[in-house]
C-alpha cells in the first residue's frame, strides 16, 4: 500500500517516464518501438517495472499508469511523420483490457491527438484469456473495429495451447525471449521456435523475435521467416530523446 501510494504520487509528481526499444525489419530498418515505463524514485532510485507494474495491476491504478503511457505514446507519434515512425507498441495488461472503457478511451486519445489508429501496437498476454475466450475475442474485434493493431506478447510462456490461436483476431506473436536465448543450445526451444514460426505464416500473422542478442539468433529466424527483430543485438530501450535523435539522425 505504501508502494501503492508512491506511485500514485510518482504520476502526479512527473517521477514516471518512458524507454523506447526499437524494433527493425530484415534489412534492420526500424519500423516501430515497444514502450517501456520507467519510474525515477527521489530517494529510492530507479524502480523495476517487474515490481511496479504487478503492485500497479492490483488496483485500477495500472488503468491510470496505462492512460498516462497511451496518452505520449500516441503524442510521440503525432509529432513524427509515419515514413520515420511507422508505428509504437503498448503494452495493456488485462486489467485495463477488461475495463469497459478500454475501446473508448483509446479511441478519444487516437483521435485527440489526430493519429492514424492503426500506428498504435497494443501488446496484451495470454492472460487476457483468463475469463474466457469468447470475451477476450469479443473485446479484441472491438479494438481491430477501431483500427489499432493487436499483438500477444510473451508468446509461449502463458498457459493455452496453438489451438486457440486461430480464434484470436491478431496481427503480431511476439515469441519470448527466453525461447530465443536458448535457440542454439537447446533442441526443443528451436523446434519452439520453428513450429511458431510456421504456424503464424500459416494464419497470416507476423511475428516478433523478442530478446535478440547474437547474429546467430538472428540468422537462424531469418532462415526460418522471421521478419521482425528487438533485442539487445541492436538496441537497448532507450530515452524517448535519443530515440528521436537516432531517428531523425538516420534521414
Ligand atoms: O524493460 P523491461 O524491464 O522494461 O520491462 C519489464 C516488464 O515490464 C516487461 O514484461 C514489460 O512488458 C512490462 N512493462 C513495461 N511497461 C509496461 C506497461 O506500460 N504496462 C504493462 N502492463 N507492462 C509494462
Ligand atoms: O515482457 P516484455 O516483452 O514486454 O518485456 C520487454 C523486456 O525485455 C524489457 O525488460 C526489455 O528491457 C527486455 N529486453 C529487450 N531486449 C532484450 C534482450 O535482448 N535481452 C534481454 N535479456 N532482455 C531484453
Ligand atoms: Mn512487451
Ligand atoms: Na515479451
Amino acid at each position: 500500500l505504501e508502494m501503492e501510494q508512491a506511485l500514485r504520487r510518482a504520476l502526479s509528481e512527473d517521477q514516471l517516464s518512458i524507454a523506447l526499444q526499437p524494433q527493425l525489419d530484415e534489412q534492420e530498418r526500424i519500423i516501430g518501438a515497444e514502450a517501456l515505463m520507467r519510474w525515477k524514485h527521489p530517494r529510492h532510485g530507479s524502480v523495476s517495472p517487474e515490481v511496479f507494474i504487478a503492485i500497479a495491476e492490483e488496483s485500477d491504478l495500472i488503468v491510470e499508469l496505462e492512460t498516462w503511457m497511451l496518452d505520449r505514446c500516441c503524442k510521440l507519434l503525432a509529432h513524427l511523420p509515419v515514413a520515420v515512425l511507422p508505428r509504437l507498441s503498448v503494452n495493456i495488461s488485462v486489467r485495463h483490457f477488461s475495463q469497459p472503457g478500454f475501446v473508448e478511451g483509446l479511441t478519444w486519445v487516437t483521435g485527440t491527438h489526430g493519429i492514424d489508429p492503426a500506428r498504435l501496437m497494443v501488446e496484451l498476454t495470454e492472460s487476457i484469456m483468463i475469463d474466457g475466450l469468447q470475451d477476450a475475442v469479443e473485446r479484441m474485434r472491438a479494438l481491430k473495429r477501431l483500427g489499432v493493431k493487436l499483438a500477444l506478447d510473451d508468446f509461449g510462456t502463458g498457459f493455452s495451447s496453438l489451438a486457440y490461436l486461430k480464434s484470436l483476431p491478431l496481427d503480431e506473436l511476439k515469441i519470448d525471449r527466453s525461447f530465443v536465448s536458448n535457440l542454439d543450445t537447446d533442441g526443443n526451444d528451436a523446434a519452439i521456435v520453428e513450429t511458431v514460426l510456421a504456424m503464424a505464416q500459416h494464419l497470416g500473422i507476423d511475428v516478433v523475435a523478442e530478446g535478440v542478442e547474437n547474429r546467430a539468433q538472428q540468422e537462424y529466424l531469418l532462415a526460418r521467416g522471421c521478419r521482425l527483430f528487438q533485442g539487445y543485438l541492436f538496441y537497448q530501450p532507450m530515452s524517448v530523446e535519443a530515440f528521436e535523435e537516432l531517428l531523425t539522425g538516420s534521414e
